[in-house]
């Protein structure tokens, strides 16, 4: 399972050119841009699986800092303001991690 397979190659490319600059990434402009946000429950739950990495059912503060890669190999690491403010924005339960639900919730809603 690959990301591509879900999501369009323009779409991911656009969403990590928007995001160049460092500390201009934001959430749920790049969900909107690389066209997760109209995708089924389903291919975001699929998305999820590839971010956690090493597969322990929530996406660490470690795994969220290569987010971007994981789209595009080339793509840059998130600074630490912005890993720390994605966090804050998806982590509901305050456990300094994201879940699968709290996942689904950022993208979709
Ligand atoms: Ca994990």
């Amino acid at each position: 399972m690959s990301l591509s397979s879900i999501l369009s190659a323009d779409a991911i490319d656009g969403a990590i050119k928007d995001c160049q600059a460092p500390d201009s990434f934001c959430p749920k402009k790049f969900f909107q841009l690389c066209g997760l946000s109209k995708k089924s429950p389903q291919d975001v739950k699929k998305v999820f699986g590839i971010l956690d990495n090493d597969a322990s059912g929530f996406i660490e503060e470690e795994e969220l800092k290569f987010f971007l890669q994981r789209f595009s190999p080339g793509a840059r690491v998130l600074t630490d303001t912005e890993t720390k403010a994605f966090l804050c924005a998806a982590d509901d339960d305050s456990d300094g991690r994201i879940g699968a639900d709290e996942f689904q919730a950022m993208v979709l809603s």
